[in-house]
């Protein structure tokens, strides 16, 4: 189960976007994220901010763990997916399809809306 799930609109001109949500893992087994895709872009990236001093970098995730029975969150300055290649840039309430799939063959498809800001409805 996925919540918050939200695209921050990018600054004009720029290439690359950056998605946040919270996967709820009610199962007794911990879910493995090991490719994610969307339907807008060319390639979807799992990242982790990392700040070291005054830099900020983005270090390359292959797979997400949501332990069994709790959460994950994607924040902005945390964990996020990098939509790399749009096709077209994305727009302000745009809908994005973006595909999970996990370890165990499983395969899940959020629709994810094109956002300011987290609590923007
Ligand atoms: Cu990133």
């Amino acid at each position: 189960m996925v919540t918050n799930a939200w695209i921050k609109l990018a600054p004009p001109g720029a290439a690359v976007n950056a998605a946040y949500m919270d996967f709820h893992n009610r199962a007794q087994e911990e879910k493995v994220i090991v490719a994610v895709t969307a339907d807008c872009c060319a390639q979807v990236m799992m990242h982790q901010t990392r700040r070291e001093g005054d830099k900020v970098y983005m270090d390359h995730r292959d797979t997400l763990y949501i332990p069994a029975q709790s959460e994950l969150q994607l924040t902005p300055g945390g964990l996020h997916l990098m939509l790399v290649g749009a096709k077209t840039p994305l727009r302000l309430n745009d809908s994005v399809n973006i595909v999970f799939d996990f370890s165990d063959s499983t395969q899940l498809t959020l629709r994810v809306p094109v956002k300011k800001a987290a609590d923007e409805q």
